[in-house]
């Protein structure tokens, strides 16, 4: 069967971590992709990730990349997106995406992730009918299937059985998205993939706010003891999974995706405070990093352990993870280290004073020009 080959794309949530390193990824390996990049700009999106790729591919470039300032849930906005930009293919990031904030607030994950990706669909539907010739891609995560003991993985097949408000949201997504394809027949595919990590993530997350506490000198949180599992999967593998499942997975399939990298936290904790010290960062005060590992409160409802069995996009679709959690994380240090102003801005709300200044105080972004 030849493969769907994707050509306008609407991104949602690319100014985020994952979303900005797949539209990194699609427009350097495909040069005839065009990007609209439809965000909220929450505090986890910033331009200040994308200012290379707008110089480069925006209005002022080579116009293959649009921002676009937006809601998910906003129907009018999304549809007149799709229409204006005749797009052929929606890949979805767009989220509340961090688990102790949906633990203090969750309203924000229902409305984003449940109702969001409603109207996106909604939208899609109605301005796709029942072409074929579309795609729409949902990227979601293992934390669907819930709290694994020491052994075994999640398959496609595991159960559902989210434990903290965002995976219950994100499940939530999934069922939508998958209710949309058996019931109005749009052609979707879905992902499931295990912890990300690299760069542009922001630093909340356990490896960037390690990383950041290190070069500060800041105690290291390490929820309960630290024996907690996760799969660390490197942002430019899962883009390729994604990109592989666009353009060959079967319509109406979902994959999960992982990084063959089961690491408990501490240990994770641990290798970022060893190659910090081997950088000879090392903060005044300290022997060595691993001296600011503080030990803490357990997360309320903490999953012991996810671990993924990517065995259907291996044998259908020929990817694997390629990136070695040892090596990835090493050149994550390193990325921090040499990033500390895209760090301070992102931490600051200084990308939106950067904004104003790329496209002056009136709300208009590139996209709306
Ligand atoms: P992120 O928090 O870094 O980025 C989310 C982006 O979505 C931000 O740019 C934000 O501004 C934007 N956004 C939020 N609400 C929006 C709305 N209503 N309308 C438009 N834009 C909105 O998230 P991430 O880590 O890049 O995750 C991306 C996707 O991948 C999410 O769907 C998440 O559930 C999923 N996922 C993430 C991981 C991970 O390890 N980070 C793992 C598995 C799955
Ligand atoms: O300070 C911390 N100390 C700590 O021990 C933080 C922030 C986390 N942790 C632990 C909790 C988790 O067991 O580290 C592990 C990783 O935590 P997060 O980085 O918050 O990720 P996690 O909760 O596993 O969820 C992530 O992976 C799946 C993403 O945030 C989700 O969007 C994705 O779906």
């Amino acid at each position: 069967m030849p493969e769907f080959e994707p050509r306008r794309l609407l991104v949602t949530g690319g100014a985020g971590f994952i979303g900005g390193n797949f539209i990194r990824h699609m427009l350097a390996a495909h040069p005839d992709v065009r990007i609209v990049n439809l965000d909220l700009l929450t505090y986890a999106g910033n331009l200040a990730s994308l200012a290379d790729v707008e110089a480069t591919h925006g209005p002022r470039g080579d116009n293959r990349y649009h921002f676009l300032h937006g809601d998910i849930a906003d129907f009018g906005r999304v549809a007149g997106a799709l229409a204006a930009h005749g797009i052929d293919t929606v890949v979805h990031f767009a989220a509340e995406s961090h688990v102790d904030r949906s633990i203090l607030g969750p309203e924000p994950f229902v409305i984003t992730n449940v109702l969001g990706t409603l109207r996106l669909l909604e939208a899609c539907r109605q301005a796709w009918g029942d072409r074929g010739d579309v795609r729409f891609h949902h990227v979601s995560t293992d934390e669907v299937y819930g709290s694994l003991g020491p052994e075994g993985a999640f398959t496609e097949e595991t159960a559902y059985d989210p434990s903290s408000p965002y995976s219950a949201s994100k499940a939530s997504s999934d069922h939508l998205v998958r209710a949309w394809h058996r019931t109005y027949g749009l052609p979707v595919t879905v992902t499931n993939c295990s912890n990300n990590y690299g760069p542009y993530q922001f630093p909340e997350k356990l490896i960037p706010l390690v990383i950041l506490n290190c070069l500060e000198g800041k105690p290291l949180p390490v929820y309960g003891r630290g024996a907690n599992v996760r799969d660390w999967l490197h942002v430019e593998d899962h883009c390729r999974a994604v990109d592989r499942v666009l353009r060959a997975g079967r319509v109406g399939t979902t994959y999960n995706v992982g990084g063959e990298g089961e690491t408990p936290n501490l240990r994770i904790v641990e290798m970022i405070c060893d190659r910090v010290d081997a950088l000879g960062l090392t903060p005044a005060g300290v022997a060595s990093c691993r001296g600011l590992i503080t030990f803490v409160a357990d997360r309320p409802g903490h999953d012991f352990r996810y671990a993924i069995d990517f065995r259907r996009i291996r044998s259908e679709l020929g990817w694997a993870p390629a990136v070695d959690l040892a090596e990835g994380l090493g050149r994550t240090v390193e990325w921090y280290v040499a990033h500390r102003d895209w760090c301070a801005a992102v931490r600051s709300g200084e990308y939106r004073r950067y904004y104003e200044e790329q496209y002056g105080n009136r709300g208009i972004m590139s996209g709306d020009r």
